[in-house]
């Protein structure tokens, strides 16, 4: 490596904290030199949240105050400086943030609404299905946006809050996503959005890469004023202000679009040519696969978003998925080495034992109150609880990502608990392929730092490639597990039990 190497810095705003990772590079090699995370209950207790988001009485209602995540970015920055390392030849920023929470400013950057709705996040129905019937269906809405109305997404929000605080929403000059409005605080001014996060909107045209003027209309009026632009994911939207060179004593590095989590996780688990797949486990479960071309008729499980390599990304989404296994292991007073023995202990497909496992509103399949079904499975059979979540979530996934048409030779895995070699074996068994983790479980800040450092490189006139870009960070699988033949054939066969059950359960 070079004596002063070019330094990279990725963020990500999740839903329960602020993770940083800062890459050192030359043309050869990349190495991540310091990572920090925060938990905002944690950092920022005045808040007074809950695993990031403030207590509410309707499940359906799920807030986050924005000037939370703010604030989290300053003391990140602090925490860069105590490192003590050498920041001046900082050249670019960039970040990632939780997908589809908005936030409402008025033109001087003040907040007009003081809460953000997040992803998890489900009282819109309505809305949803009034946007749908607006723009003369959900096949329409699907072929256009790249998903069919869904609760979280900023569309349905956008039209909710129009409705129900009309003086405030008169109020507000721009309403960005989480991405771009910690972009724009680190710049001073507004930042524009880009594909990957943008298309998690019910908003955006995938094939201008621009909004859909008919979405627009079904959600809100005087909409469009309000929405940034549109610019490609690389683009470098400004430079860190003098406000936090001031405070901070950091170079005038360039800021990079911040894109979406699951966006920017793709590229920091290495995953940036089309046919791969990785699975995210996380507060949510994603399944991701990369696609050169959105499929036509996307199914009414997933989404098409856009990928950092401009290339387009498949994604189902889990909201059960740690808060649904953290449920279980508490529920049984385990520890996560007791819940991974009781894992161990039981046998794959679990003597045809099932879990429906919504322990709070899911994505997919949509089910709005939560409930929880257990199928030949006692409620106090504590093995074969664990084993029944693991498993009915992993065949959801894979059943619910067929549509994105991808078949990967291997899968890679990461977020929290893809440390678990037990889980890994059941996801392997499941799909019949190799799974690989990633080398880091901070794939979201790592992929921002490595978009900061493809983006600099762009607007320097001296581009690297995306595969050139992940092979000298060096994304090697941290861990291999391989599909055994028997326990796979076990859960083809329930795989097609548990569709016929689900589909039983969700009334045909
Ligand atoms: C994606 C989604 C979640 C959040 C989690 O559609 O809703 O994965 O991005 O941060």
């Amino acid at each position: 490596m070079a004596a002063h190497p070019a330094l990279y810095l990725g963020l990500d705003a999740s839903t329960q904290g602020l993770g940083a990772v800062l890459l050192a590079a030359d043309d050869e090699r990349a190495e991540v030199v310091w990572t920090h995370d925060l938990s905002y209950d944690e950092a920022l207790p005045q808040f007074g949240t809950v695993r990031g988001v403030l207590p509410s009485t309707d499940p359906a209602v799920v807030l986050s105050p924005p000037q939370m995540w703010e604030d989290a970015l300053h003391l990140m920055f602090a925490a860069l400086v105590r490192s003590g390392l050498d920041l001046s030849n900082l050249r670019a920023i960039s970040g990632s943030a939780q997908q589809h929470g908005s936030v409402y400013l008025r033109a001087d950057g003040t907040f007009s609404r003081d809460v953000s709705p997040v992803w998890l996040d489900s009282s819109t129905q309505d809305e949803c299905d009034a946007i749908t019937e607006a723009v003369g269906g959900a096949d329409r809405l699907a072929r256009h946006t790249g998903s069919r109305a869904y609760a979280r997404f900023t569309g349905p929000q956008i039209r909710k809050f129009f409705e129900t605080e009309p003086a405030a929403y008169a109020d507000t000059a721009r309403i960005h996503l989480v991405s771009s409005f910690l972009a724009s605080r680190l710049i001073g001014s507004h930042a524009p959005l880009e594909p990957g996060d943008a298309s998690g909107m019910n908003l955006m045209d995938l094939a201008t890469r621009n909004w859909w003027p008919d979405a627009m209309q079904a959600t809100a009026v005087g909409l469009e004023g309000r929405l940034p632009a549109i610019v490609p994911s690389n683009t470098v939207v400004g430079t860190l202000a003098d406000s936090w060179r001031a405070r901070y004593g950091v170079p005038p590095a360039r800021v990079i679009a911040w894109t979406g989590d699951n966006p920017s996780s793709l590229v920091g688990t290495g995953v940036v040519t089309e046919g791969q797949m990785v699975v995210s486990l996380g507060t949510s479960d994603t399944v991701c696969g990369v696609m050169r071309e959105p499929p036509v008729h996307p199914h009414g499980a997933g989404h098409v978003f856009g990928a950092p390599t401009g290339d387009w990304m498949g994604i189902t989404v889990f909201a059960n998925g740690s808060l649904a296994r953290e449920r279980v292991r508490d529920e049984f007073g385990l520890n996560w080495s007791q819940f991974s023995n009781a894992l161990a202990q039981t046998p794959p497909g679990n003597h045809g034992r099932l879990m429906f496992p919504w322990f709070v509103p899911e994505i997919t399949p949509v089910v709005s109150a939560p409930r929880v079904h257990r199928v030949r499975l006692a409620d106090d059979d504590v093995a074969g609880n664990v084993r029944a979540i693991v498993e009915g979530q992993m065949l959801a996934m894979a059943r619910h990502s067929r549509w994105m048409g991808v078949t990967p030779t291997a899968i890679r895995a990461t977020g929290g608990a893809s440390v678990n070699r037990d889980l890994l074996q059941v996801m392997a068994d499941v799909w019949g392929v190799l799974v690989a983790t990633g080398p880091s479980s901070n794939a979201a800040s790592l992929g921002a730092a490595l978009r900061a450092w493809h983006a600099d490189r762009v607007a320097d006139d001296a581009p690297l490639a995306w595969t050139t870009i992940v092979e000298a960070a060096g994304l090697e699988p941290a861990t291999i597990v391989r599909p055994r033949r028997e326990a796979h054939a076990t859960y083809a066969q329930l795989q097609q039990e548990a569709a016929r059950d689900e589909a039983a359960l969700l009334g045909g």
